[in-house]
């Protein structure tokens, strides 16, 4: 009797439950390279060698350990191209009386797993991925009933849930939350541990080759690859980033600058969406960094709610909002999405910056992505489903399940408030404030209309009028539109034309 293990390209943990317990004599392990997941989106090249490097040193590391490992490289020449086309084959070459894998993260994936049984012929258990914190079935139970779904209220139920920088019944340092110490803008002369850069192995290298011959087109350098393709090397980042970043990662973590590109981020979500770092095993280190005094409440805590708040908090949005989420668009914006996002032209030094090093790393900050990238394209009215097909492409950490919360939802406001209680809308001066590219732009950000003022400037109050209907009764919005309504009708009618004028431009 022989159990076919499909593993697919983000469950690369050796705890994963279809590997955990399992009879290694009595096993094949699958991982499968396919164009079906390398085209589903235009990935960026050095997300494409990530994943297919992460998964030929996973399959190395499970040989080493004792299982048996069928491996498909991208250019087999008899490569079936589906996932379904290699667990069909695999499981007839080997004899296979029935296929154990974990459930897949995203709703196309998890469609094609359900379809497995009926081609291959065999039964397949689906387990459940419990490397999440909450499952399908306990996100469900709580967001049943509620009236609105809030993710501070999804994690101090997660606090009290796991006890995680509990003390007592209360929050640790007394406080549920430290935004307010958070929003330390960047200041010149702030000492930045550079985030470590792993050198490509052989491995990575032959796959570099691979993709960047059959992937000539595709956004992205692949030059200064340094992502960590193995858990070893996922652990020393993590080590680096507790040792060197953690403590001020709240200070700074709103934080804009125009050449530091990682600040004190921990760059460790493209390792955490493989597999190759536990969730709760990087809570629960950067915990351990604060009980040891090497962290102060305001960073740990603020860390420990990306992960335990917002991470599990949008995969169970996902999960329940369904394959249709993506085609939000609560605001009908409809223009699409302009040249510059991906040549890093627009003359916006902070988007053209955050482009360019999106380009060059396959990475962007929170805030770069949230209120540069993102504010651009709600304040321009552009479809929230070419932003999302964006997002999806451009980032070494993209995966749907967490990307399309964040765009469609929380930066794009196209779920109408499900996710975000009002739109990241901001005007140029949120980005003055927090950094440093202002003084590098050709617009200037103190002037409000015409050519030469900040876009920025220019989109924001003309977003807010056309979407007065759907925005002015959002309690949170009171004062932008307070202050709108107070515009006498003359200025207001050359607000709306100096932005008119602008989206005009737009290519
Ligand atoms: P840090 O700032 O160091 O944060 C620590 C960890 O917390 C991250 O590694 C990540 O695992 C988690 N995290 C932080 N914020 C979020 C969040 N909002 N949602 C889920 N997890 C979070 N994250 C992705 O993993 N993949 C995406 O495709 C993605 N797309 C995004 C698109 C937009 C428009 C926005 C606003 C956010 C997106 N995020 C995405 C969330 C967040 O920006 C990234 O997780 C983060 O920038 C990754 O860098 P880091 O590891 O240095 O994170
Ligand atoms: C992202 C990705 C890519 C580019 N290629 C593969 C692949 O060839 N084989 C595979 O098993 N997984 C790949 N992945 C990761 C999958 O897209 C991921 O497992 C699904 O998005 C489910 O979350």
């Amino acid at each position: 009797m022989t159990v076919l293990r499909p593993v697919l390209g983000d469950q690369l943990s050796h705890s994963l439950a279809s590997l955990r317990g399992a009879d290694r004599a009595h096993s094949v392990v699958l991982l499968a390279e396919v164009a079906e997941e390398a085209d589903y989106a235009p990935h960026h090249r050095q997300k494409l060698v990530l994943v297919f490097s992460a998964m030929r040193h996973f399959a190395g590391e499970l040989e080493a350990g004792g299982w048996r490992v069928a491996y498909r490289r991208l250019d087999d020449p008899d490569n079936r191209g589906s996932l379904a086309g290699e667990v069909a084959a695999a499981a007839a070459a080997f004899g296979a009386t029935r296929i154990v894998a974990t459930r897949a993260a995203e709703h196309r994936v998890i469609a094609a797993q359900e379809r497995w049984a009926a081609e291959a012929g065999l039964p397949v258990d689906l387990l459940e991925d419990d490397r999440f914190l909450v499952s399908p079935a306990d996100f469900a139970a709580w967001a049943a009933g509620r009236r609105r779904l809030r993710m501070e209220d999804f994690y101090r139920w997660q606090r009290r849930e796991t006890g995680i920088l509990m003390e007592g019944g209360e929050p640790a340092g007394g406080q549920w939350n430290f935004d307010a110490d958070n929003r330390k803008p960047f200041r010149e002369g702030l000492a930045i541990p550079p985030a470590p850069a792993f050198a490509p192995d052989a491995v990575t290298r032959e796959v570099m080759g691979m993709v960047a011959r059959r992937f000539p087109g595709r956004f992205g350098s692949l030059d200064r690859f340094g992502w960590p393709v193995t858990r070893s090397e996922a652990l020393t980042a993590l080590e680096a980033f507790v040792h060197t970043r953690l403590a001020r990662f709240g200070d700074y973590q709103d934080a804009l600058s125009h050449h530091h590109e990682t600040l004190f981020h921990s760059l460790l979500s493209s390792s955490i969406n493989l597999g190759l770092l536990l969730p709760r095993e990087v809570i629960d280190r950067a915990v351990a960094a604060f009980s040891a005094g090497l962290a102060p409440i305001n960073a740990v805590e603020g860390f420990v709610r990306q992960i335990l708040g917002w991470r599990e908090y949008v995969r169970g949005i996902y999960l329940c909002e369904g394959p249709g989420y993506v085609r939000r668009n609560a605001l009908n914006a409809t223009r699409p999405l302009p040249g510059f996002y991906w040549t890093a032209d627009s003359g916006m030094a902070c988007l053209d910056r955050a482009v360019a090093q999106t380009r060059d790393s396959a990475y962007a900050h929170h805030i770069q992505r949230l209120m540069v990238l993102g504010n651009f394209a709600l304040l321009a009215g552009i479809d929230p489903f070419e932003v999302h097909e964006w997002f999806l492409a451009v980032y070494a950490d993209a995966y749907e399940w967490v990307e399309a919360p964040n765009v469609i939802g929380m930066s794009q406001y196209a779920d109408g408030g499900l996710l975000g209680s009002k739109p990241y809308a901001a005007s140029g001066a949120y980005i003055d404030r927090m950094g440093d590219h202002c003084r590098h732009c050709r617009f200037d950000v103190k002037a409000k209309s015409g050519p030469g003022a900040c876009p920025f400037n220019r989109l924001y109050w003309d977003f807010l009028a056309r979407n007065e209907e759907m925005l002015s009764a959002n309690q949170r919005l009171w004062q932008p539109y307070a202050t709108w309504r107070r515009f006498d009708p003359g200025r207001r009618a050359a607000v709306r034309r100096d932005a008119a004028a602008l989206l005009a431009t737009l290519g």
